[in-house]
């Protein structure tokens, strides 16, 4: 399952390579980012949205892959969401000690979608906070193969994932992927 996902990734990153993008505060992420599907996330300094074409290669993002979609869609179903069609893969990549500050998804235009997020390679500590940024945080470990879906009352988590320990991963070394599956158009 996971090599299937891999192969069809890398096709993904050969198209729209990965970039480490600038917040609008004008820090450079510590995560690599790429995208696939009609819609893709990005960032710069003037702030963050989702576009058709990619900035970087002026091109529009590479189609989502069936597999892809298809996986996001079951694990929605599998949630109580049904009827889950992605529009925008987030496709995230982390080297040891990559970061990713305590956030909110609000750059959708409905949040009566879910979000599936799919981890890969190196595990992760989650951070599932509460709809306000202040409050400890729920420590969640994520490992190779793990799939998430969140939506309804918890769509507006704030939420993160902790600096990443270097314990390299059989198949993937030292990185972690993460998917998260969006509609967002
Ligand atoms: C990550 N995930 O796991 C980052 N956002 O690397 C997210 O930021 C995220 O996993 C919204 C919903 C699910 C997620
Ligand atoms: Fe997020």
């Amino acid at each position: 399952m996971a090599g299937a996902l891999l192969t069809e990734l890398a096709a993904v990153e050969a198209a729209a390579p990965l970039r480490n993008m600038v917040t609008p505060g004008g820090f450079t992420m510590s995560v690599a980012l790429t995208n696939c599907g009609a819609l893709g996330w990005t960032s710069d300094r003037r702030g963050y949205r989702y576009t058709g074409i990619d900035p970087l290669t002026g091109q529009a993002w590479p189609p989502m892959p069936q597999a892809l979609a298809r996986l996001a869609r079951e694990a929605a179903q599998a949630a109580g969401f049904d009827g889950f069609a992605p529009d925008a893969c987030l496709v995230n990549h982390y080297l040891p000690g990559a970061r990713l500050s305590l956030h909110q998804d609000k750059d959708e235009r409905s949040y009566d979608f879910p979000i599936v997020s799919v981890s890969l390679g190196m595990s992760a500590t989650f951070l599932f906070g509460g709809l306000a940024r202040a409050g400890r945080p729920l420590r969640v470990p994520l490992h190779h193969g793990d799939v998430v879906a969140w939506g309804g009352v918890d769509r507006l988590r704030y939420h993160g994932v902790l600096p990443l320990a270097d314990a390299p991963h059989p198949v993937l070394g030292s990185r972690r992927i993460n998917l998260t599956f969006r509609r967002a158009g």
